[in-house]
Parts: structure tokens; sequence; C-alpha cells
């Protein structure tokens, strides 16, 4: 048994995505929950089993997982051959852990740090900054067309997500630009945005 535990419009909503993607959403159940929001709204959800109260939260048999990275690599070992990531123990796959690990410890701390006009010597010592970001990304879509090459893959969905909200953060290049856009064209994602706005509505009040 597999549960989801999505705030719609959130996090979680890049791994309903995922199982869209992979065409797995008959074998794991998505309960929606609340979070509170930055605008004041929600409030932790005591149905969450996420030990902060955070979306997403994962639970496979009482086991609960956390954070995206490890939700994805859950879900693409669990379910392979879906399409959404390289076969595990393949030195394709070191790749794709690589970039979603990536993404956990080093993107989005930085990309959080320059929302929050942070900076430190010893922040850029241990997580570089956006340039050193920008030039993975450019490299690696230089190849492309997609990060792992020419299969759009989880890595995509997860790396491009924090553009996709905050268009702002996009570096000013048009390779890393092209490849978000396309990313966010995908039509599982525009399926589960629709979804998502639609649950949105149904918490607001009347
Ligand atoms: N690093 C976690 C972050 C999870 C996270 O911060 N989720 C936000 C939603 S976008 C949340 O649940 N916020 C509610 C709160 O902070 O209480 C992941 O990528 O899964």
């Amino acid at each position: 048994m597999i549960t989801l535990f999505h705030a719609p419009m959130s996090r979680s909503t890049t791994i309903v995505t995922l199982l869209e993607e992979m065409g797995i959403t008959d074998r794991v159940a998505v309960r929606i929950i609340d979070i509170p929001r930055m605008d004041g709204s929600g409030a932790p959800d005591p149905a969450n089993p996420h030990p902060e109260r955070k979306a997403p939260a994962l639970v496979h048999d009482g086991h609960v997982i956390t954070e995206r990275g490890a939700i994805i690599l859950h879900l693409t070992s669990l379910f392979p051959g879906t399409g959404m990531a390289p076969a595990v123990g393949t030195p394709e796959w070191g790749s794709f852990a690589t970039w979603l690990a990536w993404y956990q410890g080093v993107l989005e701390p930085v990309l959080i740090h320059r929302f929050a006009d942070l900076s430190h010597p010893v922040l850029e010592r241990t997580f570089r900054g956006p340039s050193e970001a920008t030039a993975r990304l450019r490299a690696a879509l230089e190849k492309g067309p997609w990060l792992m090459g020419d299969r759009y893959s989880a890595a995509d969905l997860l790396v491009h997500s924090p553009y996709a909200w905050f268009n702002d953060a996009t570096p000013d290049d048009g390779l890393i630009r092209d490849w978000v856009e396309r990313c966010k064209a995908r039509p599982a994602r525009l399926r589960v945005l629709e979804a998502d706005a639609a649950l949105m509505k149904t918490r607001e009040p009347a």
C-alpha cells in the first residue's frame, strides 16, 4: 500500500506529475492534505505523516519517505521501465541520482539563499552560487536536449521545478529558458496543474 500526501500547488505537485508521467496513478493513492501557505492561509494537517507536516510525504507499508529526490528514487526504482529513470545499477542511474541529490543538496539551497538575499563566504564555499549552478545546467543542456541526454526524465521534472514556479529565478540563458518551457509544456504537468487549480478552489472561502 503506497499513499502520497499531496498539498495542491506545492512541491508535492512534482510527485503527482511523476505518477502521471510514469502511468502509475492506479498504483499510488493520493491523499489531499493542508499545509501552511506563504499567504497565511492553511495550517499543519494532523493527517500528514511528514515529521514537519510538510508536503510531499510518501508512505509505503508504514515507512515514511520525504524529500522529493528520495521519493523520486523510491518510485522509479519500485516501478522500473516506466520511462522516467535509467535502470538501477547502470552508470546512467548514477548520473540520474546525481541530478536529484544535486537539486536537493545544492540547487535549492542556492536559489533560496538568493531569494532571501543571503551571502556569506561559508555559503559560497559549501554550495557555490547561481553562476556555477547555471554553468552545470548549461553543460548538460548543450548535449541535451534533456539533462540526461535524449530522453525527458524525472531529473528534468525535479530540477526545472523552481524555475517553473518562479520565472525570475530562471537564468537569462536561452538554452536553459527553452528547456524550462519544454518541461512546463508536458501534457502530464498541464493536467496536474488543472486538477490542482480545481482543488485550490475548493479550499477558498465562498
Ligand atoms: N525539501 C523538501 C521541502 C518540502 C517543503 O518545504 N514543502 C512545502 C510546500 S512547497 C511545505 O510543506 N511547507 C509547509 C510548511 O513549511 O509547514 C522537498 O523537496 O520535498
